[in-house]
C-alpha cells in the first residue's frame, strides 16, 4: 500500500506562531575554549574533504573507524536505486567492532553503567571484558534454540543491561533484531513480530517506572495470542528475570513455551561464540517506526555502512573518548537509543549510562544526581525531557556538582527559550549543545553543528553534516535558496552510509515514501536524481543553519514519538459506538504535541463518558499508554469535503485554537461551528 502525503497538512502543523517563534533568532553562543582544546573534531577543511566532486569515497573515513575482516572493493553501488549499498565487498562483525576489539586496551574500562529506578538498589558497572563474557554466553544459548544469521527475533525489554547484552548476542551470530519499545502493548508488539517473522520473543517479567514495578510478562501474552490469531505463531518465550530467581509478574509462565533466560543460561557458562562475518550490507537490525498508513513500517539497518556512520557521528558530533562517561536519556527502543547508547557509542569504546525509570521519579534531581555521582560529562536528551526538568524544578540543576562538556537535544523542536535554559542552567555555561535532527530512517545525524567548529543557534539544528547535500524544496521540487525565509520540504539529495536500506517486505511502499515525490526518471541508476523526502518542514537561514518546524505528514511527534494518525484513528474505530474518527495533534507546552480525537457515533448511539473512556482504553490497549489522547470530543459529524474526506486541517486549526480559514467549500460546514463551541466555548 503506498503511502499518501498529504500537503494540505503542512499549513496545520507549520503553524504562524511557531514560524514568528523561529523566525528572527539570529544570535550565536560560541564553543568555549576548554572545549575546542580537547575536541575530536576540529579541522576545518572537513567540508571541502567531503564535497560533491569527492563523494562517495570521502566515507572511507567512516569506515576506517571500524575492523574489517574483509576490506570493501566499492563504496557505493548504485546499481537498484534507491536501495543503494555501502562498502560493498567488506565483511565485518558489528558485536565484533562494539566488544572484542576493545578488550586489549578498555578490558577492565566500564562499558555500561545501569542505574535502577530505586534509589537504594546500587549501580550495576558492565567492563567491557563482562560484557563480553554475558554477550557470548546470550548469543550461545540463541544459538543451542538454532537461531542463525538472517533470523529475525523481536526483543520487548525496558531499560536494563540485558537488553544491549541481548542486542550483541544477536548481532554476534548476524540475527537480525527488532526491538519494540517496552511501553507498546502486547498487541503492538505482536503486530511487529509477525510483520518481521520473529518465532522467539524475548521479553522481561518486570521494571521499574514511576515507584511502581510493571508487569511486562502480561504483554508477551497477550502478543503471543494475538500472533497466533494473525496466523503468525510466536513459539519460544524467553523471559529475563528483572532479579534473578524472582519472578516479578503474576503471568504464569506456560510451559514448553516460555522459559527463563537464568535458567537457559546455567548450560552456557562461560561460552565462547566467534562473531560470524557478515557482509556489508546484512541487515543488522530492524526498526518499526509510524507511517502515513495504519501500519507501522520496519526499517532495515545494514551492519557496515550502519555502524560506521553511529561510529563517525558518536565521535565527532557527540566528541565521545573512550574517558568520557556519555549519557544518553533516550531509550534504546527508539533509533536513538540504538544508535547513540548502544553501537555509536560502544564503537568508540564509550562508557555508555542506562538508566531505568523516568526524568523526574523520585524527583527532578534524579538526572543531576546521576550526573554528578557518575561523573557524567556528555548528557543527551529530548526537548520534552527538558522541559518537564524545567517545570518541575528550574533550579535544581544548581544544587548538584556535575560538569558537562557537551549536551545534545533530539526529537523535536527546541524553543529558543528551552534551549537557552538547557545552555545557561544545565550546561552551566560551560557546555556546548548541539541540536541534531535526523530520523528513524537515517539511522544518524544529519543536520547538527560540529561542536567545535560551528557556533550554536537557539531552536536550529545548524548546517547538514559532511558528507549530506541537504536542501529546501517548494512542492514542485525547485530549490527554496538559503535565507529565502521561505518554509518548504527537507531533502537530502545523495545517499550516505546509514540510511535504511529499506522497509522490511515492502519495497514499493519505500519508494512511495521517500523518493516518488522528487524522483523525476525512475529508471535513472545516477543518485543525483533520487532526493531522500524526510517528511519534515524546514527553513534554511543565509548561514546555511536549518530550523525544523515539524512533520508535513500524518505523523504526530509527541514526546518525541512518533505517532501514525492512521494508527490511532484505527484504534478508536475498533470501539463498537464509533462510526469514523479523526485524530489531530494539538500544541502542547511539555511534550510539544499531543493526540486530539474527534469521533462520531452510530446511530442509536449517545455520547457518554463511558465512550470516551473506551476510546483512551482501546488506544492504550492497542498502541500504549504514550498515544494517550489529551482529549476525546463526540461530535455530530466530522467536517469534510464534497468528496467526502476528512478535514484533519480544519479539526486541527479548532484544537489549536488557530483560524479555521474558508470552510464554505465543505459537504458539511455547519459542523464546523458547533465542533468550534463544543471545544473552544465560545470567546
Ligand atoms: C531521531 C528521531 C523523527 C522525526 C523527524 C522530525 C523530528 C528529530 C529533531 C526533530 C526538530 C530535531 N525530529 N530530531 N525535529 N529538531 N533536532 O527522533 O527519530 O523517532 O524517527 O523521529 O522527529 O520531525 O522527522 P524518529
Amino acid at each position: 500500500m503506498a503511502d499518501e502525503i498529504r500537503t494540505d497538512y503542512t499549513e496545520a502543523e507549520v503553524t504562524e506562531a511557531e514560524v514568528a517563534v523561529h523566525w528572527g533568532e539570529e544570535d550565536y553562543y560560541y564553543p568555549p575554549m576548554h572545549f575546542i582544546a580537547q575536541a575530536n573534531m576540529t579541522d576545518e577543511t572537513i567540508y571541502e574533504r567531503f564535497s560533491e566532486e569527492n563523494f562517495p569515497e570521502c566515507f572511507k573515513e567512516y569506515a576506517d573507524l571500524l575492523d574489517w575482516d574483509q576490506y570493501w572493493h566499492t563504496t557505493l553501488d548504485t546499481s537498484n536505486p534507491p536501495f543503494w549499498k555501502w562498502f560493498v565487498g567488506g565483511k565485518l562483525n558489528a558485536c565484533y567492532n562494539c566488544v572484542d576489539r576493545h578488550l586489549p586496551k578498555y578490558r577492565n574500562k566500564a562499558a555500561f553503567i545501569f542505574v535502577p529506578e530505586p534509589e537504594d538498589e546500587p549501580h550495576l558497572v558492565l567492563t567491557y571484558q563482562e560484557l563480553f563474557v554475558r554477550v557470548n554466553e546470550v548469543a550461545a544459548m540463541l544459538q543451542s534454540l538454532g537461531l542463525k544469521a538472517g533470523d529475525r527475533v523481536t526483543i520487548h525489554m525496558p531499560m536494563v543491561l540485558e537488553l544491549p547484552i541481548t542486542m550483541l548476542a544477536c548481532a554476534r551470530l548476524g540475527v537480525i533484531h527488532s526491538v519494540v519499545f517496552a511501553g507498546f502493548s502486547g498487541k503492538a508488539c505482536a503486530e511487529r513480530a509477525v510483520d518481521s517473522g520473529s518465532k522467539i520473543l524475548i521479553t522481561m517479567d518486570g521494571y521499574y517506572r514511576n515507584g511502581k514495578m510493571l508487569d511486562h510478562k502480561v504483554k508477551a501474552d497477550e502478543a503471543v495470542q494475538v500472533a497466533a490469531e494473525m496466523g503468525s505463531p510466536i513459539e519460544k518465550v524467553l523471559v529475563w528475570r528483572r532479579y534473578p530467581r524472582q519472578y516479578q509478574s503474576k503471568a504464569p509462565m506456560v510451559e514448553g513455551r516460555d522459559v527463563f533466560v537464568d535458567d537457559l543460561l546455567k548450560a552456557h557458562r562461560g561460552a565462547r561464540v566467534k562473531p560470524v562475518s557478515m557482509p556489508a550490507e546484512a541487515p543488522l537490525f530492524l526498526m518499526y517506526t509510524s507511517g502515513t498508513t495504519g501500519k507501522p513500517k520496519g526499517h532495515v539497518h545494514s551492519t557496515g555502512g550502519y555502524l560506521a556512520y553511529t561510529a563517525w557521528t558518536s565521535k565527532n558530533i557527540q566528541d565521545i573518548h573512550p574517558e568520557d562517561v556519555y549519557w544518553c536519556m533516550a531509550d534504546i527502543g527508539w533509533i536513538t537509543g540504538h544508535s547513540y547508547i548502544v553501537y555509536g557509542p560502544l564503537a568508540v569504546a564509550a562508557t555508555s549510562v542506562i538508566y531505568e525509570g523516568v526524568p523526574t521519579y523520585p524527583d527532578a534531581g534524579r538526572p543531576w544526581r546521576i550526573a554528578e555521582q557518575l561523573g557524567v560529562n556528555i548528557f543527551h536528551t529530548s526537548p520534552t525531557a527538558i522541559r518537564m526538568l524545567r517545570k518541575a524544578d528550574p533550579e535544581a540543576p544548581l544544587r548538584y556538582n556535575y560538569e558537562f562538556k557537551h549536551m545534545t537535544t533530539v526529537g523535536e523542536p527546541i524553543e529558543p527559550d528551552v534551549w537557552r535554559w538547557y545552555f545557561h542552567v544545565v550546561g552551566k555555561e560551560r557546555a556546548v549543545i548541539v541540536d541534531t535532527w535526523w530520523q528513524t530512517e537515517t539511522g544518524g545525524f544529519l543536520c547538527t553543528t560540529i561542536p567545535a567548529l560551528h557556533p550554536m543557534k537557539p531552536g536550529s539544528a545548524g548546517p547538514a553534516l559532511p558528507g549530506i547535500y541537504a536542501a529546501i524544496l517548494d512542492d514542485e521540487g525547485n530549490e527554496i535558496p538559503p535565507g529565502a525565509g521561505k518554509a518548504g520540504n527537507i531533502v537530502i539529495r545523495n545517499p550516505w552510509p546509514s540510511i535504511t536500506q529499506g522497509i522490511w517486505g515492502d519495497p514499493d511502499r519505500f519508494i512511495n515514501t521517500y523518493y516518488a515525490k522528487y524522483n523525476k526518471d525512475p529508471n535513472s541508476k545516477d543518485w543525483r536524481d533520487w532526493p531522500y523526502f524526510a517528511g519534515d518542514a524546514a527553513t534554511q537561514a543565509a548561514d546555511g543553519y536549518f530550523r525544523i518546524l515539524g512533520r508535513v505528514d500524518d505523523v504526530i511527534n509527541v514526546a518525541g514519538h512518533r505517532l501514525g494518525t492512521k494508527e490511532l484513528e484505527s484504534a478508536v474505530l475498533t470501539v463498537e459506538a464509533v462510526a469514523e474518527a479523526a485524530v489531530v495533534p494539538r500544541h502542547d507546552e511539555v511534550k510539544g504535541r499531543v493526540p486530539d480525537v474527534y469521533a462520531s457515533l452510530k446511530p442509536g448511539y449517545e455520547p457518554s463518558e463511558e465512550i470516551r473512556q473506551e476510546i483512551v482504553r482501546a488506544i492504550e490497549t492497542i498502541i500504549g499508554k504514550i498515544a494517550r489522547p489529551k482529549n476525546v470530543y463526540i461530535v455530530p459529524d466530522l467536517p469534510k469535503t464534497r468528496s467526502g474526506k476528512i478535514m484533519r486541517r480544519v479539526l486541527a486549526a479548532i484544537s489549536n485554537g488557530h483560524d479555521v480559514g474558508d470552510v464554505t467549500t465543505l459537504a458539511n460546514p455547519e459542523v464546523v461551528e458547533v465542533i468550534r463551541q463544543m471545544v473552544q466555548g465560545d470567546e
